[in-house]
């Protein structure tokens, strides 16, 4: 099994965000205790997406925090990111793997148990599965319930993670189901104070002993 902490795995974007700002967001999420972090840009074209990687990509470092980039093994493999998230239109998992080598990690979204055994079989490294709630995210995603997160963490070996909709008030809701982390987007990104969402997720999350 791969070394990483997926217990508070944030997923950001900088649409809306002049960079600066956006930056700096990151860094105080970070600052908040987040121990994984993905980029997840759909909007920009390949060299924006780069040049922003590599930026996020310092920022992560000098926090000792893995960064994934979402959908790209190119943008990925030109960064030397830790890791890349694939999802059913992307690349597939077993090419990703290959592209990126054993000793980078792979993440996949799984909805289904036989989709998340699948996914493991073909190389991934952990599983996003949702969503869990309704989510403002711009995402193509549907419900995923909780008993059928649960069966996904009994199916497969790998670190499972939560995501859709979560926050600090709803989390609850996965008590007793062995999930390796919460993923979070707007909980941290559209908080006020990243920092304070980000120390607030993970003191809940711990208190609910989800993490
Ligand atoms: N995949 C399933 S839901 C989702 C993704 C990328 C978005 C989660 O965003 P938020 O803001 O935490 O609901
Ligand atoms: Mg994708």
């Amino acid at each position: 099994m791969k070394k990483f902490d997926p217990s508070l795995y944030f997923i950001t974007d900088s649409t809306g965000y002049n960079e600066e700002d956006f930056l700096y967001r990151v860094e105080q999420a970070l600052k908040g205790g987040v121990t994984l972090l993905q980029l997840r840009e759909k909007n920009k074209s390949t060299r924006e997406y780069i040049w922003l990687a590599e930026k996020v990509h310092a920022i992560a470092k000098s926090y000792n925090v893995p960064l994934i980039i979402d959908d790209r093994v190119d943008v990925a493999l030109a960064i030397d990111a830790e890791g890349v998230h694939v999802g059913a239109d992307d690349i597939p998992i077993a090419t990703a793997r290959k592209l990126m080598g054993d000793g980078k990690i792979v993440g996949a979204t799984a909805k289904t148990v036989p989709w998340a055994k699948e996914a493991y079989e073909e190389g991934a490294d952990y599983l996003g599965v949702g969503a869990i709630y309704p989510t403002t995210t711009k995402v193509k995603t549907v419900l995923t319930s909780t008993d059928t997160l649960r069966n996904i963490c009994n199916a497969v070996p790998v670190p499972v993670n939560a995501i859709g909709g979560l926050h600090r008030d709803n989390i609850d809701v996965l008590v007793g189901i062995p999930i390796a982390g919460i993923c979070v987007v707007s909980a941290i990104m559209k908080a006020d104070d990243p920092k304070i969402a980000a120390e607030g997720l993970k003191a809940r999350a711990h208190e609910l002993a989800l993490i």
